[in-house]
Formats: structure tokens, C-alpha cells, sequence
């Protein structure tokens, strides 16, 4: 049996800086400042039904910063290694993936909008989308 080597998975939680006054609060999000990539793209994900999981996927070469800009969600990331979850629940709170992690997205509240920058234009190309193709690739080191 082939032993993987442990990987911690290359993802960071982010704080960003808020500029508030008594008019309310301002978050700017600008390349070279505090995004640590060239921005190309940026969608967001709201009316999320119910208990659904949606991403199960990861991206070859999308490297992404997600932020509940409303409400909450949670993110499951998983490197083929190790997993973790991590909760977007704050404005001012990011979270930096790397490509070739999977991730998930679940428990998303009603109010929810999830953010995502990206240094990448759209490519369904992109997507592994089987997780056993995605560990496969892991276990002979082709990420
Ligand atoms: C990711 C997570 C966090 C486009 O036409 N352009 C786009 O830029 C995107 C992201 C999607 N689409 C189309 C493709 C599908 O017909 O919108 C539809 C839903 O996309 P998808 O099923 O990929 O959505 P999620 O929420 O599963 O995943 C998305 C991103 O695709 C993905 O890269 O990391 O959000």
C-alpha cells in the first residue's frame, strides 16, 4: 500500500482590515493588498437551497479567496491527505484556496451570499469533478 506523505492543506484564513466610521463599515479588497493574486473574476452564490453541498469539486488552476459577505456557510477542504472545515461567518474574514484542493460548501443560512475572487476566468475545463479521480491523481502525484 502506498503511504502518502502528510500535506497540510494550502488554504489560510484571512482578517480584513474594516474601515468603519459612525456611516457603517467599508472592507476593500484590492489585488497586491490583500489579494495574493492577480483578480480576474469574481461571482457570489446566494439563495442557496436548504441542507444542499455545492462545489464538490476542485480546480486545477483557480486559486480563490471566499467571504460570506451575509449570513454564514461552511467549507469542507480536503487535500487527499487531511480535510478541514472552516466557517465564513464574518464580512471581514476570508478564506484564501489554493487550486487543487477539493472543497465543499454546505450549511448555508438564508441570508447567506459567498463571495469568490479568483485568478482565473471561467474554464469548465478546470474542474476534477470525481472525488476518486481526485484522489487517484493525489496517490500519483500528478497535482
Ligand atoms: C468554486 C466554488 C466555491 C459560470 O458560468 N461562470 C462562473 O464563473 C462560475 C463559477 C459558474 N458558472 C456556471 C457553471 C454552472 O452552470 O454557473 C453554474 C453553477 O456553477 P458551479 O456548479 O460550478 O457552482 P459551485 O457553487 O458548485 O462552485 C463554484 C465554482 O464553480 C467553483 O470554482 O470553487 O463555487
Amino acid at each position: 500500500m502506498l503511504v502518502l506523505e502528510k500535506r497540510k492543506i494550502d488554504a489560510q484564513i484571512l482578517e480584513f482590515n474594516v474601515m468603519g466610521d459612525e456611516r457603517g463599515q467599508l472592507i476593500a479588497l484590492e489585488e497586491d493588498m490583500n489579494i495574493p493574486f492577480e483578480l480576474k473574476r469574481v461571482f457570489y452564490i446566494y439563495n442557496t437551497v436548504g441542507a444542499i453541498r455545492r462545489g464538490n469539486h476542485a480546480n486545477r488552476y483557480s486559486r480563490q479567496i471566499l467571504v460570506s459577505t451575509s449570513g454564514s456557510c461552511k467549507i469542507h477542504l480536503d487535500n487527499g491527505v487531511e480535510t478541514m472545515e472552516v466557517e465564513l461567518d464574518k464580512p471581514n474574514k476570508g478564506l484564501f484556496i489554493a487550486n487543487n484542493v477539493w472543497r465543499e460548501m454546505y450549511d448555508f443560512s438564508d441570508d447567506c451570499v459567498l463571495m469568490v475572487l479568483s485568478n482565473k476566468l471561467y474554464d469548465p475545463d478546470e474542474y476534477i469533478r470525481d472525488h476518486d479521480v481526485f484522489l487517484e491523481m493525489v496517490k500519483n502525484n500528478l497535482l
